[in-house]
């Protein structure tokens, strides 16, 4: 019997329901729980052949990340703890969609056009979160792996940024880290214990950080670090699993969508909070004003803080590294004036998607990428690192600037490069603030962000929409941009954009102005022409309340 044979013996057991479509979208495949059985066991199947064509361990994350509980989904991570080659999405797409009698010519296909070596082992690294229906669905990929004769190893419930860590510590014979949970810990904690040792204990209020786990994998994977760090920081996890729901009414895409503090989590004046996403690779911070004032600190405050470190500690080792940012077009516009602007780091914006960021980000010696939405790391090429390091070391080197090369070769230690990851993004941006003497206002006042705002539409295919310039731009339907435009004219410091999801069956719309009561009304007008042009359905979007 072939290896396909055993293949579509097994695929019975994993049925496509009939006239599913799905694609491979911003991050994998997101639907509801039961239409992914089949998904899950093909990307079993795919993972194997990646692994067998790169001679590496793949990893596969079983999470539907910041969409809703119901839902499930899937992310490949490649050999290096990226995101799985483009090329690789339309195999994915291609097989997720193929009818149970063409499974196997889409199997050969793939193998033939990327001259996959059957006979090569492959191992693929497992993981997933805690939704009800991620266990099962892991089992299914087991079958996909196993039917293709792969081996695996399961590392059940971890964050999605654990196992692309873990896939890249494996790879790299480990030299990345060590390839377990525990080994995880311990590099974060040692490298933020040794970034943050020359500054004393601060008093236990400032110690104290609130982190809403938006009922997910982040809670559980937060209370496991903490007894690593050794008191220098005291974490009150809140949304911890115990009793909500995942991602509902908290988590970092609520927090960051509707402006407002989780529920779950009595915050007093001033207090530093955070929240986590789903899968915990996006965080976000707030706090509350003593007038009872929601204040966010996102990806874009994220990005300003940790790049105004990085640069002060390059200038201060006399390190001549190249030091940019990436955004999106989710990006305040008070964000990327700052940056370029004030702070001389030159700014590019890609689309929508980890993927995009990451890429463009390993253009410079140090590339800071966040979204907006708190997805986001830094990444030092392989010469920014080996300098610092060697400077780090050089026993020569005495004064400011030795401390500024070991700080940054701590920072370097204390950030996931594989990914953007909330619980490392967390200890750099504790330890920042801590060295630097900040209060979360102080950070927060570095500049005033824009009046924006989010809003959904619902249309009945949004693929209608096609769009170019990162996502800033809208080509079809005809007419819509123009629209958009004439809109965006009517306000003061406006902008507006409109693209279809990758990760929701919704249209995304974002609008910024001068104030929020424009910001608002102009969100509200853009949608209204989604809804006009691009096949709403449903009811009307309302102005907000
Ligand atoms: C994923 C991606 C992010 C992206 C987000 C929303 O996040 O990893 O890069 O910003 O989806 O994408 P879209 O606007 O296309 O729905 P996560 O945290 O859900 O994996």
């Amino acid at each position: 019997m072939t290896c396909f044979e055993e293949v579509e013996k097994m695929s019975g057991q994993h049925p496509k329901p009939v006239g599913l479509v799905l694609q491979y979208g911003t991050a994998g495949f997101r639907a509801k729980a039961e239409q992914l059985d089949h998904v899950m066991y093909r990307m079993g199947l795919l993972a194997v052949l990646r692994s067998k064509k790169t001679q590496s361990t793949i990893g596969v994350m079983v999470t539907a990340s910041h969409n809703p509980e119901e839902d499930n989904g899937v992310k490949l991570v490649d050999p290096l703890g990226e995101m799985l080659a483009p090329a690789w999405e339309e195999y994915a797409t291609l097989l997720a969609n193929a009818e149970e009698q063409d499974l196997k010519s889409v199997l050969t296909n793939i193998v033939e056009k990327d001259s996959v070596n059957l006979q090569e082992v492959a191992r693929v690294f497992l993981g997933r979160d805690t939704r009800p229906s991620s266990l099962k669905l892991a089992q299914a990929v087991i079958d996909g792996v196993s039917a293709l004769g792969g081996t695996y190893q399961d590392y059940g419930l971890v964050s999605t940024p654990q196992l692309h860590y873990m896939v890249c510590c494996w790879n790299t014979k480990e030299q990345y880290g060590t390839a377990t949970v525990e080994g995880y810990y311990q590099k974060l904690s040692l490298a933020f214990i040794a970034l943050t040792k020359q500054i004393p204990y601060h008093p236990e209020e400032m110690r104290q950080l609130n982190v809403d786990g938006a009922n997910g994998i982040g809670a559980l994977k937060l209370q496991e670090l903490e007894p690593y760090l050794e008191k220098k920081l005291l974490l009150k996890v809140h949304n911890d699993g115990t009793s909500g729901k995942l991602n509902y009414l908290c988590g970092a895409d609520f927090v960051k969508v509707q402006q407002k503090p989780p529920q779950g989590l009595d915050m007093k004046a001033n207090e530093r909070s955070c929240s986590f996403d789903g899968d915990a690779d996006r965080i976000v911070y707030y706090y509350i004003d003593e007038s009872g004032c929601f204040h966010l600190l996102d990806g874009d405050k994220i990005a300003t803080l940790i790049t105004t470190f990085l640069k002060e500690l390059l200038a201060t080792a006399d390190l001549d590294l190249q030091i940019a940012v990436v955004q999106t077009a989710y990006a305040n516009g008070s964000s990327t004036r700052y940056i370029e602007e004030v702070m001389k780091v030159p700014v590019h914006c890609v689309n929508t998607g980890v993927k995009y960021l990451h890429h463009k980000a390993q253009e410079f010696d140090v590339g800071v990428y966040f979204e907006a939405n708190g997805h986001g790391t830094v990444l030092f090429s392989k010469t920014a690192e080996s300098k610092i390091r060697q400077m780090a070391q050089d026993q020569n080197q005495l004064g400011e600037k030795s401390n500024a090369a070991k700080m940054l070769k701590n920072t370097i230690d204390l950030i996931n490069q594989t990914v953007g990851d909330a619980i490392s993004d967390l200890l750099t941006i504790e330890a920042i603030l801590s060295i630097k003497g900040f209060t979360i206002q102080q950070w927060d006042f570095i500049y005033t962000d824009l009046p924006n705002r989010q809003m959904k539409v619902k249309v009945s295919d949004r693929q209608v929409i096609a769009t170019v310039d990162a996502g800033r731009r809208a080509v079809s339907p005809a007419g819509l941009q123009q629209e958009v435009d004439a809109l965006v004219k009517k306000y003061n410091l406006s902008r507006a954009f409109v693209r279809p999801s990758g990760t929701e069956d919704v249209v995304r719309v974002y609008a910024e102005a001068d104030t929020q009561s424009n910001a608002d009304t102009l969100a509200h007008g853009v949608s209204l022409v989604v809804y006009r042009l691009a096949g709403g359905v449903g009811e009307e979007p309302k102005l907000l309340p």
